[in-house]
C-alpha cells in the first residue's frame, strides 16, 4: 500500500500524487498545529483551508478512495506532518509515502530529509499546478539581464496559445493596461462577492477555530467562501458572467465600503487546489470570444494569472532562500499597530486594514498603493511586513506573498522584480479612490499637521534612498523634482516625517 500526503493547498484529484492513485492507497490529509501556527494565520484562513480539506476528504471517499482524516482536535493528533507519517507506517504496512513537491521552500527542505528520516522509500513528484515549472522559468531567466513579468507573460500567451491571432496577440496589443486605470465615478454600483451558505462541516470547523486559535487575527465570521471544488465553480461563473466585463476598467479603483469591486475573488480557491489556473483563464477568454467582456478586461485578467501569478511564482523558487533575507533599502522600522486595529486617522488604511480583518481581503490596489505603498514610505522592516501579509489574507502562501510583498511593494530585492520602487504620493490615492473624502488629513496639503502624511513620507522615502535610486533611470524626474526644492521645503519635509512617524510610534528602528 501507498501512503500519499495531500496538504492544504493540493486539494485537487488531479494533483500528481493522486495521479496513479490505487483504491487499496490510503491518502493521508492532517490537520496540524505546524501548518496552522507556523504563522499566526487569519482565524478566516483557518476555517476556509480546513473546511476545504474535509470536503475534500469527503468527495474523496465518495470516489471510492481511502482517506485517513486527522482533525486537529484529535487527541492522538501529533501536531506534524512528519509527526502524522511517521504514526501511520508504525501501525500499517505501508510500502512507499509518495508526495507532490509543496508550494513553499520551507517545506520542501523539510520534505528533502524525509528520506532519511522514515523507514520506507519517499517519492517526491513535481507540483503540476502551474503553467510554467520552475526549471522552464529558470531557462528563460538565465542569461536576461532583467526579468521583466511583460516578456516572461508572452511566452507563456505563445505557449498556451491564449489570444492568438496566429503568431499575433488578440487585437494587435500583448497588453491593455493603459486603459484600465480608471476613476471610480460617483455611483459605480458594485454587484455582491459570490456567497455560500455555511454547512454542517463549516460550522464545526468555524466552532474549532473559534476555540484553538482565539488570538489568531481577524473576523471568523460572517463565513461565506466556497469551500468545494463546485463552489469554487460558481464562484468563478458568477465572475465572468457579472464583474469580468468591467474588471479592467475599474481594476486599480478603490471605494468606500465596497471592499470587493470588479475583482474576481479567485486567489484563495487557485492556490489551495480548488481551481486550475487554465480553466479560469480559459472561461475569460471564451467570455471574450462569445462578445460577453471586452478585449482590455479579458486581457487585464488573464495576465495576471498566466503572467503576475506564474512570475512571482518563478521568481521565488529561483530566488530563494536569498530572497527571504533581502533588505536593500535598509528598511527597520517596526510595522505601526494599526496594521493590526485599523485606529489610525488616515482614512484609506483605516478602510483597507479594517476590510482585511473582516474579511481576510483587499484587492491588489489596496494591498499596493495603500498598505504596501505606505510600508515602504515608512521603511518598514520587510520581516514585519512578510509576516503581516502572510497571515492576513486568505489566498497567502509563501510562494505568492514574498516577492509581492519584499519585490513589489518594498524593493527589498533592489529591482528583481520591479524596475522601481511603486511608491506614490496622497494624490494617486485621492485619484483612485474616494477615501479622501473621508479623512482627517487633506491630499492636496504637502505639509503640516494637517497634510496628507502620503505626501511628505513620498519625498522623505525619495531624499533618504537617493544613494540607491537615484541612478534609476524610471527615478529621474524624482529627483530633478527634489533637486528643485530648497532647504527649508527638505526640512520642513524631514520634520513633518519625524514627528508623525514618531506619533505613530515607528520612529525607533526594530
Ligand atoms: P484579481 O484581481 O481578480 O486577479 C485574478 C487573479 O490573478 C488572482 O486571484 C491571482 O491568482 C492572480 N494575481 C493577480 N495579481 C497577482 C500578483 N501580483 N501576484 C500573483 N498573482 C496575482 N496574491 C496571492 O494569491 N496571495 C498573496 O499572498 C498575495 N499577496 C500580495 C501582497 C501584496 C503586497 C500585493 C501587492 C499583492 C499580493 N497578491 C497576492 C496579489 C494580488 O493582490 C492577489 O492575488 C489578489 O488581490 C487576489 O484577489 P482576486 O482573486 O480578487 O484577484
Ligand atoms: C494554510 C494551511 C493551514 C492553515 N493548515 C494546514 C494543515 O493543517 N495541514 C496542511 O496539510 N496544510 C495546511 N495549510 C496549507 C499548508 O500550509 C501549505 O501546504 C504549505 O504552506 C505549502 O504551501
Ligand atoms: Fe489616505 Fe491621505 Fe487620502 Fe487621507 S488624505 S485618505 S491619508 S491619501
Amino acid at each position: 500500500m501507498k501512503l500519499r500526503l495531500v496538504l492544504g493547498d493540493q486539494l485537487s484529484l488531479s494533483i500528481a500524487s493522486l495521479q496513479d492513485v490505487a483504491k487499496d492507497d490510503v491518502v493521508l490529509i492532517c490537520e496540524v498545529k505546524q501548518e496552522a501556527t507556523y504563522v499566526k494565520h487569519h482565524k478566516k484562513k483557518i476555517a476556509f483551508v480546513f473546511s476545504a480539506m474535509r470536503h475534500f476528504a469527503q468527495d474523496l471517499r465518495a470516489q471510492g478512495y481511502t482517506v485517513q482524516y486527522v482533525a486537529y482536535d484529535d487527541p492522538n493528533n501529533t501536531g506534524s506532518l512528519l509527526g502524522e507519517v511517521q504514526n501511520f507506517i508504525a501501525s500499517h504496512p505501508v510500502s512507499q509515502v509518495v508526495l507532490t513537491k509543496p508550494a513553499e521552500y520551507r517545506l520542501l527542505s523539510e520534505f528533502e530529509t524525509w528520506r532519511t528520516e522514515l523507514s520506507v522509500p519517499v517519492e517526491l513528484r513535481e507540483d503540476d499546478r502551474f503553467l510554467a515549472t520552475p526549471s522552464e522559468f529558470a531557462d528563460w531567466a538565465d542569461g536576461r539581464k532583467q526579468l521583466r513579468m511583460e516578456f516572461f507573460y508572452r511566452e507563456m500567451r505563445r505557449k498556451h496559445n491564449v489570444l492568438m491571432d496566429g503568431t499575433a496577440p488578440v487585437g494587435g496589443q500583448w497588453n491593455y493596461d493603459a486603459e484600465n486605470r480608471k476613476p471610480p465615478p460617483k455611483h459605480l454600483t458594485v454587484p455582491e462577492t459570490y456567497k455560500t451558505p455555511v454547512d454542517a462541516i463549516t460550522r464545526q470547523v468555524i466552532d474549532l477555530v473559534h476555540i484553538a486559535f482565539p488570538d489568531h487575527f481577524g473576523d471568523l465570521t460572517p463565513f461565506h467562501f466556497a469551500v468545494t471544488r463546485s463552489g469554487a465553480l460558481e464562484a468563478l461563473d458568477q465572475f465572468i458572467d457579472q464583474r469580468l466585463s468591467l474588471f479592467g476598467d475599474y481594476q486599480d479603483a478603490m471605494i468606500q465600503d465596497e471592499p470587493w469591486m470588479y475583482h474576481s475573488h479567485i486567489g484563495l480557491y487557485l492556490n489551495c487546489g480548488l481551481l486550475t489556473p487554465l480553466e479560469c483563464i480559459r472561461r475569460a477568454e471564451a467570455a471574450f470570444y462569445e462578445g460577453s467582456a471586452p478585449l482590455n478586461a479579458v486581457e487585464g485578467f488573464i495576465r495576471q494569472i498566466l503572467g503576475w501569478r506564474e512570475y512571482v511564482r518563478g521568481i521565488y523558487w529561483l530566488k530563494m532562500p536569498e530572497y527571504k533575507n533581502m533588505n536593500v533599502l535598509g528598511a527597520t522600522r517596526p510595522l505601526p499597530d494599526f496594521y493590526w486595529t485599523g485606529e489610525t486617522q488616515m482614512n484609506c488604511l483605516r478602510q483597507c486594514v479594517l476590510e482585511t480583518k473582516q474579511n481576510a481581503y483587499a484587492h491588489h490596489i489596496q494591498r499596493l498603493m495603500v498598505l504596501g505603498n505606505f510600508a515602504l514610505l515608512a521603511g518598514i522592516d520587510p520581516d514585519d511586513v512578510n509576516n503581516w501579509y502572510m497571515l492576513v489574507y486568505a489566498d497567502a502562501y509563501e510562494w505568492v506573498e514574498l516577492p509581492n510583498v519584499s519585490g513589489m511593494i518594498l524593493f527589498a530585492d533592489g529591482g528583481i522584480l520591479a524596475s522601481k520602487p511603486y511608491a506614490a504620493s496622497g494624490s494617486y490615492i485621492k485619484k483612485m479612490s474616494n477615501y479622501c473624502d473621508s479623512c482627517s488629513y487633506k491630499p492636496t496639503i504637502k505639509n503640516g499637521p494637517k497634510a496628507c502624511p502620503f505626501n511628505y513620507l513620498y519625498w522623505d522615502f525619495i531624499d533618504r534612498n537617493s544613494k540607491l535610486l537615484h541612478s534609476n533611470p524610471r527615478m529621474g524626474f524624482m529627483y530633478k523634482t527634489l533637486g528643485r526644492m530648497d532647504d527649508d521645503k527638505r526640512q520642513a519635509i524631514a520634520d513633518d516625517s519625524q514627528r508623525f512617524l514618531r506619533e505613530i510610534g515607528v520612529d525607533e528602528k526594530n
